[in-house]
């Protein structure tokens, strides 16, 4: 009993002592090539830094999450956090959404708004993918949408752009790089298991980011932001999720 307890003692002191020099090297070349998650300067600090850079650089290759057929969809559909209780969009679900309008702008050279029909007229997607929340449950369920990376390119996105930033109509902001905003399983869903997508759910429209956990999934979308810098919105860690102790990336 002893003897091997001491052992993995041994053992994990050299892997922390390796550990330590791979994650200074880890760093200085995430910092070279720009691998530096917003929320680096936080609790998670360097240990953030390395997850976020070493799947970017495992992934560069563009990575598709897993797509399943119909007959895998889930029957029961969880949902995390209550429906807003802000009035204005109290307001807008009594209206079933009639005035409600996406707002996109930031560096865009064409800042603008969208009605949801408007937004329906565009190309559309549909996928089955994985929800998984942390705290330990998950779904399947088909998701319709305009992916994110078409509305970008509608609104002009400047080369500057490095993260687009989701507000909701409560407090669950957050942001993604590039990387994954530009991907094509990022959509900006109206539509779950062929139906409207449902309040509590979303509605009107909600992020679908199939490559990371549910939270990066913003529900109740109100506003677009493409920004350089995430450092002066919030607390600048990129999402409310650095506050309440979740890390800004949320890779799977
Ligand atoms: N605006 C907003 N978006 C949100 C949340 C929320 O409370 N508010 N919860 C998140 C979490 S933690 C998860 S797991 C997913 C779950 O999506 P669902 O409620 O549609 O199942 O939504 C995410 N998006
Ligand atoms: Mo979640």
């Amino acid at each position: 009993m002893n003897e091997p307890a001491s052992r993995r003692r041994i053992i994990t002191a050299g892997l922390a002592a390796a550990g330590a020099s791979g994650l200074a090297y880890g760093a200085r070349l995430a910092s070279r090539y720009g691998l530096i998650p917003p929320d680096s300067g936080g609790i998670w600090g360097i240990g953030e830094t390395l997850t976020y850079a070493t799947e970017r650089v495992l992934m560069s290759g563009g990575s598709v999450a897993r797509e399943f057929d119909r007959s895998a969809i889930s029957g029961v559909t969880p949902v995390n956090g209550a429906v807003p209780g802000a009035a204005a969009y109290e307001r807008l679900l009594a209206g079933r959404f009639s005035d409600w309008r996406l707002r996109v702008d930031g560096l865009v050279a064409r800042p603008s708004t969208f009605s949801l029909d408007e937004l329906k007229q565009l190309p559309s997607r549909s996928q089955i993918t994985h929800m998984a929340c942390e705290e330990g449950w998950s779904f399947i369920a088909e998701w319709t949408g305009v992916p994110l990376s078409y509305l970008l390119t509608l609104g002009g996105m400047s080369p500057r752009a490095r993260f687009v930033v989701f507000f909701p109509f409560d407090e669950n902001w957050d942001s993604l790089d590039l990387a994954d905003a530009l991907h094509p399983q990022t959509l900006l869903a109206y539509g779950m298991n062929g139906q409207d997508l449902p309040t509590p759910h979303g509605a009107p429209l909600r992020l679908r980011v199939a490559r990371q956990l549910g939270y990066k999934s913003v529900k109740y979308l109100s506003r677009i932001l493409v920004t350089d810098s995430l450092k002066d919105i919030g607390s600048g860690g990129g999402s409310i999720s650095p506050d309440i102790g979740y890390s800004w990336f949320a890779g799977i």
